[in-house]
């Protein structure tokens, strides 16, 4: 399938399990029509997958604006709210982001999973910045534009 967009950005582990580390990884991100893949790049290797949303999955792509410290060296955030998680991935500069957030609005735009409402802050050390509420999966705050 071909590629929409693909760039070195950087991703928080998405504490799929309750003990998860809340770690930051460097890896390739490749877009196509359908899914969401990266990659961890291994010099004079193949890359390996390490993870990849179906885009019919996705339920909001949203820049997250926030005031808190960003704890790796690429400081404009979005998610990708997909399932019952939050993708968050940090790019390099607002024009990165920018492209990334308006391609993969483009691709779901038409889901039937998409909320109303989302965070548009981070969810961080047990509550959400926004809006205070201390469940990961309660109700956004804010209006969806999709
Ligand atoms: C891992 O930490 C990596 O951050 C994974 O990211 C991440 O998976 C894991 O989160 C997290 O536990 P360690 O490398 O220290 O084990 P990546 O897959 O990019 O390497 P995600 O789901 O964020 O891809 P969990 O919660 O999924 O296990
Ligand atoms: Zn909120």
């Amino acid at each position: 399938p071909s590629t929409i967009l693909e760039e070195f950005l950087i991703k928080r582990s998405q504490q799929k399990r309750r003990t998860s580390p809340a770690n930051y990884k460097e890896r390739h991100f490749v877009l196509t029509k359908s899914r969401l893949t990266y990659f961890e790049f291994r010099q004079g290797k193949k890359s390996i997958v390490k993870g990849s949303i179906d885009l019919a999955k996705i339920k909001c792509v949203e820049i997250v604006i926030s005031d808190i410290s960003i704890p790796c060296s690429y400081k404009y955030p979005f998610q990708v709210v997909h399932d019952n998680y939050i993708l968050y991935v940090f790019a390099p500069n607002k024009d990165s982001r920018l492209r990334w957030v308006c391609a993969l609005k483009e691709e779901t735009k038409n889901n039937n999973t998409l909320i109303p409402k989302f965070h548009p802050n981070f969810w961080t050390e047990g509550r959400w910045r926004c809006c205070s509420q201390l469940d990961k999966l309660a109700a956004g705050c804010l209006l969806y534009d999709p």
